[in-house]
């Protein structure tokens, strides 16, 4: 079943891509569930969003399934990502999986947009060079990223927890703050940018998105999300992702459907009306 609103289109705005991969999780396993579990939960959710005052049903937008990554190491995986990103022609919209699915995303994007930038939310710095004895991780793609792009073009919002060390290494980038506020230091340094939006859904508080496997508290609210998106949508957003649903963590399903919320008002605030 595709999400809610795709369809078949020639040369679709944005394309859905589910990326089912969760095997360097730590704590509590689960978001290879996720792209399924999101899709069916977009049934749920209404095409049009009051917020927006726009409509999925407007949008050339198409689901391409999943990416098949049983039995993949975590580089074997993000070379298939990197791969099926860098052949789609419109807006990458990645459903992960746990958030180690995103480098690839970034090196596919990294290739077209030299210039690009990354803002990630995450509860978790993930900046940890290794995380027992493993350099793929969940726990250290942030690190990834700013290996590959420089930390002067990396932002993290809505992180709340690190190693000292961790901290440490987050003055360097061009923003790493716990609200969802979109800080003005960050956007100087993100203007005119081609941007990748990182989407952990552990950046929610867990009262609100439960179903994920290292929840952390004091997290952002939807209404911050909502206001961060609006300055967002007014920059240039080449790919997006959502990341790290952990649908078994979360049995009153309240988790994927937020999550199927946020696609929806991701595509409709990153995709114009072709
Ligand atoms: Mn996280």
């Amino acid at each position: 079943m595709p999400f809610l609103g795709a369809g078949v289109h020639a040369r679709p705005a944005a394309v859905l891509i589910g990326a089912p991969y969760d095997a360097t999780s730590t704590y509590r396993a689960g978001s290879a569930h996720a792209p399924a579990s999101i899709r069916w939960a977009s049934e749920s959710v209404e095409t049009y969003s009051p917020f927006q005052q726009r409509d999925l049903n407007d949008l050339a937008f198409s689901d391409s399934g999943d990416l098949d990554l049983t039995g993949c190491s975590a580089e074997a995986m993000v070379e298939r990502v990197r791969a099926r990103v860098a052949a789609t022609a419109g807006l990458p919209v990645l459903i992960g999986g746990e958030h180690t699915v995103t480098f690839g995303a970034v090196a596919a994007l990294a290739e077209r947009h030299p210039d690009l930038g990354v803002i990630v939310l995450d509860a978790h710095l993930d900046l940890l060079d290794e995380y027992e004895g493993v350099r793929w991780s969940h726990a250290t793609v942030l690190r990834r990223i700013t290996d590959r792009l420089g930390p002067e073009r990396c932002a993290v919002l809505g992180a709340r927890s690190g190693t000292r060390d961790e901290w440490a290494a987050a003055a360097s980038l061009a923003a790493a703050v716990r609200t969802g506020a979109l800080p003005t230091s960050a956007l100087v340094a993100m203007r005119g940018r081609p941007i990748y939006l990182s989407v952990d859904i552990d950046a929610f508080d867990p009262s609100i998105a439960p179903g994920t496997g290292n929840p952390e508290p004091l997290g952002i609210s939807v209404g911050e999300f909502a206001a961060l998106l609006a300055v967002l949508a007014e920059c240039r957003i080449v790919g997006c992702d959502l990341v790290e649903v952990s649908p078994p963590c979360d049995p009153s399903g309240r988790t994927s459907i937020l999550a199927a919320w946020l696609l929806r008002e991701m595509l409709l605030a990153f995709v114009r009306p072709g």
